[in-house]
């Protein structure tokens, strides 16, 4: 038995050293290059922190869905993205435009969370199937993204993004994709319909709602990108210079405003994941991905304001039809002739870069594989995804190798 498994060794040491050392390096998590000694040690912390396990006594909960920011952000490393067990559901109450979160147990946004604390009634919220005055109830769930490279998109002008749009088609592709709003009519960039403009406001949203973790501002309004003022996208009734306070016995702020730096810092400056060199089959892919009009949305260069980046998405929400509609509306869209004031089976298109190491993939994670992602595509995308249905199983194959090289 014993030989036999050193064998075993051996031969796959050969197999790496064959391979070369590249695979050992990791391709994603470390931080932008580019960045102050002081911003790399904040960074660092910030890493630390994303991991930090928060306990009640701490001020996880009283309602939650994780207890720290890594449970939803860790494959293949922190900051990364989360298995199909971390989702979590959205809860609307009332009409697209105008939906609210239940009115039920202080949810303090359209998050619904998994887990009470101690003095909460134990249990799981139940959500009835139409709310008061019969108002229609709509569920979504969301899949944990991966944050590398995110950060960037605030250096993304808004004049970048609006020169992109094309809300009426005027250009007659079949591809109308458009802006959406932040409330105060902010240009939207993070978030799974590009709700959001401000990271910091985003971020203490997602402490709050997620993990029941309150926080005081850093940066405040000063984090938005047009630096004018904006309210918290999940948190209705508190701006972004407020404190955000929570009904638990935990002093307010949970996680002290140094910290909570930090966890910014991290989300800013982690870096794309680096791009594997180009083989043979992933240029022929590149070739494909661009004749079949896959980039008309999930376009290779973005400028910033930092120099060009290669996120693959042009930041636009785009009509995915109705397979991937979920009815949740958020953010003020462009308005477009067609007059949809809401964003029921819109999505920003999904960052490319780092796909490989991104799976589960589409917002709610029902794809398992790059190919079934591609294959889900409907709406704006149908005449492209019938373009890539009809190619050969090889001219797929090479498509898929060049996505997995990003
Ligand atoms: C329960 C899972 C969960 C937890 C916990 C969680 N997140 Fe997230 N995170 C998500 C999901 C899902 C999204 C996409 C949400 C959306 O757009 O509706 C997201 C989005 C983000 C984004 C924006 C990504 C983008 O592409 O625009 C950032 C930044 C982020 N999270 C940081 C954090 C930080 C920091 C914490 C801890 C304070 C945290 N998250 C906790 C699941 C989670
Ligand atoms: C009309 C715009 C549009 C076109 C054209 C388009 N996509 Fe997408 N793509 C999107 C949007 C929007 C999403 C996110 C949908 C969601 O989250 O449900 C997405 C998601 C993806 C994903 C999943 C990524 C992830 O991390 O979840 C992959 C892979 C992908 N697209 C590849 C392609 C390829 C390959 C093509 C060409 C055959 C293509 N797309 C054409 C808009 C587009
Ligand atoms: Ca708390
Ligand atoms: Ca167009
Ligand atoms: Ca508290």
């Amino acid at each position: 038995m014993k030989p036999m498994r050193n064998t075993f060794a051996l031969a796959a040491c050969l197999v790496l050293a064959a391979c070369g050392f590249e695979i050992q390096i990791p391709r994603a998590g470390g931080p932008l290059d580019d960045i102050t000694t002081e911003q790399r040690a904040a960074f660092d912390r910030g890493s630390a922190l994303m991991r930090r396990r928060f306990t009640p006594s701490e001020g996880l909960g009283p309602l939650y869905n994780a207890s720290s920011c890594a449970a939803c952000h860790e494959q293949p490393v922190t900051g990364g993205g989360a298995p199909n067990y971390r989702n979590f559901f959205l809860v609307a109450m009332g009409p697209q435009g105008s939906q609210v979160p239940l009115p039920i147990s202080n949810l303090p946004s359209q998050v619904l969370p998994s887990f009470f604390g101690p003095g909460f009634r134990g249990g799981r919220i139940v959500v009835p199937v139409t709310g008061p005055q019969g108002l229609a109830i709509t569920m979504a769930q969301r899949a944990g993204p991966p944050l590398f490279g995110t950060g960037l998109f605030a250096l993304v002008t808004n004049a970048t993004i609006i020169a992109l749009s094309d809300p009426d088609d005027a250009d007659g592709d079949g591809i109308s994709g458009r802006f959406n709003r932040a409330p105060g009519l902010l240009i939207g960039r993070f978030g799974f319909k590009s709700q959001a403009n401000n990271i910091e406001s985003f971020i203490r949203g997602a402490a709050r709602n997620q993990m029941g973790v309150t926080t005081n501002p850093v940066l405040g309004s000063g984090a938005t990108v047009s630096l004018s003022s904006c309210r918290l996208p999940q948190v209705p009734t508190t701006g972004p210079n407020d404190p955000i306070t929570d009904e638990d016995t935990v002093a307010d702020p949970e996680v002290s405003v140094p910290d909570f730096a930090d966890i910014i810092a991290f989300c800013r400056f982690l870096a794309p994941p680096r791009r594997l060199d180009l083989t043979a089959p992933a240029a022929r892919g590149q070739v494909l991905f661009e004749s079949i009009g896959c980039a008309k949305c999930h376009l290779m260069n973005l400028t910033t304001s930092r120099g060009t980046i290669q996120p693959f998405t042009d930041l636009l929400i785009h009509d995915m039809g109705p397979q991937l509609a979920d009815g949740i509306s958020q953010g003020s869209p462009q308005p477009s002739l067609a007059g949809i004031a809401t964003t029921g089976s819109e999505y920003r298109t999904a960052p490319l870069w780092g796909a490989a190491l991104n799976a589960p993939y589409l917002h709610d994670g029902r794809a398992g594989t790059l190919l079934e992602a591609i294959t889900m595509h409907a709406g704006e995308a149908d005449a492209i995804r019938i373009t890539f249905e009809a190619l050969s199983a090889a001219d797929q194959a090479d498509l898929i190798a060049f996505l997995e090289g990003l």
